[in-house]
């Protein structure tokens, strides 16, 4: 619910990329340090250190260029599954402080922490705390913005890196935004901001001042965002994720197939794969899909539902299986794309009277693989089923590079 009195705070890792590439290995900190790949590939910088920054090098920027502003820079190509480990830590701490906690991107969240103050004192102790448990079980530093609203939050956080804390107390979001430019409201983008600067504004007070029916002929409905958020009014509320109401795997292959062992292999690790979130969510499925796409792209899925819910990877490949037989059995042409789904999802309540024998020991071999994978990486362990793979696909950090990148993460 909306009133003055909420207390938002929009926290926002430093320097993502370069801060856990950073923690990893002291001899980066305190220099200049890029995330992106190397200078001479054409590719573009992701995240910059501070000490980079200070030479004018910024996100989105060509690696060329950033090398041109910063010879001696240290330019690492960095490594996704490192950060979105760093990332789950993050999310993970700041659960622990509410439920009231809605994730905005990989290193950064808002939370609604309204009503703390009389059990767990000021809010800016609160985020201070954050800030501590942060640094020393990530080894990275984040900026908190403290504010009744998600924007005023946000563009206090941004105003307060690196390393910084700022709160804007009630009835002040008028006042603290007025002297800062445009684009520090997430609504202006580049196009925007120049389109605005054309008709002399240059500060959000500025724009607080126009008339709202000016700004709705100029923006249309951006124009009315623009024009509450100039003025700082912001009703926006928290929203936690929604847990997902299906969980599905699929890939392309390169060259159309009709490779019965290889098919089957590629839908045992979807299956794996699928299975693996099921468990990793405490969830269970009632109904499996399987989806196929043949070589002129028709696309087909069929659907089964269970007698028991499940969460294994063999029961799940097992419904699979029988779908792509019958599927082929109707239509026998070479095959585009596969994939495998679970919906109708539970929670993890083992009814232990309903599961037959194979169904228990498929479960327990689950826990034991999952176990392993989490600390060795997907390809520590693998199933007689998926062998095949091995041959046709390469693995990087432990894990598949199928042809669709999400396929290995
Ligand atoms: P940001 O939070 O925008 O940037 P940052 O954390 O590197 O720096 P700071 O917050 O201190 O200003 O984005 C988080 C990560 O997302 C960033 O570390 C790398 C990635 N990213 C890209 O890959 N490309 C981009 O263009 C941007 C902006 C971010
Ligand atoms: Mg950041």
């Amino acid at each position: 619910m909306y009133h003055k009195g909420r207390r938002i705070l929009h926290v926002d890792l430093d320097a993502f990329f370069v801060s856990v590439e950073q923690a990893l290995n002291p001899v980066l900190r305190e220099k200049p340090v890029i995330v992106g790949g190397e200078p001479g590939s054409r590719g573009v910088v992701a995240s910059a250190s501070y000490e980079a920054r200070a030479y004018g090098i910024y996100a989105g920027m060509p690696l060329k260029a950033a090398q041109r502003l910063c010879p001696g820079a240290i330019f690492l190509k960095g490594s996704f599954h490192r950060y979105r480990a760093a990332s789950s830590r993050f999310m993970a701490i700041l659960a622990e402080f509410t439920p009231q906690l809605e994730p905005a991107g990989i290193d950064e969240a808002y939370l609604d922490l309204t009503g703390f103050e009389p059990l767990y004192g000021a809010t800016l102790e609160t985020a201070l705390l954050l800030q501590q448990r942060i640094k020393s079980e990530i080894g990275i530093t984040a900026s908190v913005g403290i504010a009744s609203s998600k924007l005023v939050a946000k563009v206090a956080s941004n105003l307060a890196k690196p390393d910084g804390l700022l709160e804007v107390q009630p009835e002040e979001e008028r006042l603290f935004l007025a002297p800062l430019p445009i684009a520090s409201l997430p609504c202006v983008g580049p196009k925007t901001e120049r389109a605005l600067k054309g008709m002399g504004i240059i500060t959000v007070g500025q724009l607080a001042s126009v008339p709202a029916s000016i700004l709705k002929d100029n923006f249309g409905a951006l124009g009315q965002v623009i024009y509450r958020y100039a003025m700082g009014i912001d009703q926006r509320g928290i929203e936690p994720p929604q847990a997902a109401k299906s969980i599905s795997r699929e890939t392309t292959f390169i060259e159309d197939t009709l490779d019965m062992p290889f098919l089957k292999a590629v839908l045992h690790y979807l299956s794996e794969r699928v299975g693996t979130e099921l468990r990793r969510g405490g969830r269970r499925a009632r109904c499996v899909t399987l989806k196929l796409k043949y070589a002129d792209f028709d696309s087909i899925t069929r659907n089964r539902t269970l007698r028991e819910s499940t969460n294994s990877d063999e029961a799940i490949f097992d419904v699979g299986i029988k779908l792509l037989e019958g599927a082929l059995s109707q239509r026998r042409q070479l095959v585009r794309l596969i994939g495998i789904g679970v919906s109708s999802l539970i929670g993890d309540e083992r009814q232990l009277s309903l599961l037959n024998s194979s169904m228990e020991r498929w479960e327990r071999l689950d826990r034991v693989i999952d176990r392993i994978r989490s600390r060795y990486g997907f390809t520590a362990i693998q199933r007689g089923q998926t062998l095949p793979l091995k041959e046709v696909f390469p693995t990087e950090n432990g894990d598949y590079m199928l042809k669709t990148p999400s396929l290995s993460h």
